[in-house]
């Protein structure tokens, strides 16, 4: 079984820091689940292009407020505490934070642990060599 608290991760390098937000990664590929865990805090009145080309992610919002627009669609998607939001098509998307929000984020394949969107928005897939 493994344990881990948030305060573990904080100031730590799994506390991986972008422009836009900060993940506190909970569970890495190391982990062996073969998903990975996030809490991740999207700053204020931040707009973030994304676009996970290499993973899935589904999104669980727990705290704020905020808006997904699929690029391809047009649709734009209220995100409050209670909703979940699964890119199960690699969909290319915007994160709108009205708020502060703060979401719990699984990836399938796990990241492994330093991963930041490129210019694109997409995480590269890592082999377990490249971690630092
Ligand atoms: C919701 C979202 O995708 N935010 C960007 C950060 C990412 N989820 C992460 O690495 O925790």
């Amino acid at each position: 079984m493994i344990i881990r608290r948030l305060q573990d991760v904080l100031g730590t390098a799994q506390e991986v820091r972008a422009e836009n937000w900060t993940s506190r990664r909970l569970l890495l590929r190391d982990a062996g689940m073969g998903f990975s865990l996030h809490d991740t805090v999207i700053c204020a009145g931040t707009t973030t292009e994304i676009h996970y080309q290499n993973h899935l992610e589904a999104v669980y919002c727990i705290e704020g407020k905020g808006f997904v627009h699929v690029v391809a669609t047009g649709e734009r998607f209220l995100i409050a505490p209670g909703t979940v939001y699964a890119l199960d098509e690699h969909d290319e998307h915007l994160l709108i934070a009205e708020t502060q929000m703060r979401m719990v984020c699984v990836f399938n394949p796990p990241l492994v642990g330093p991963e930041v969107h490129d210019e694109n928005g997409v995480y590269p897939v890592l082999a377990e060599a490249q971690e630092s």
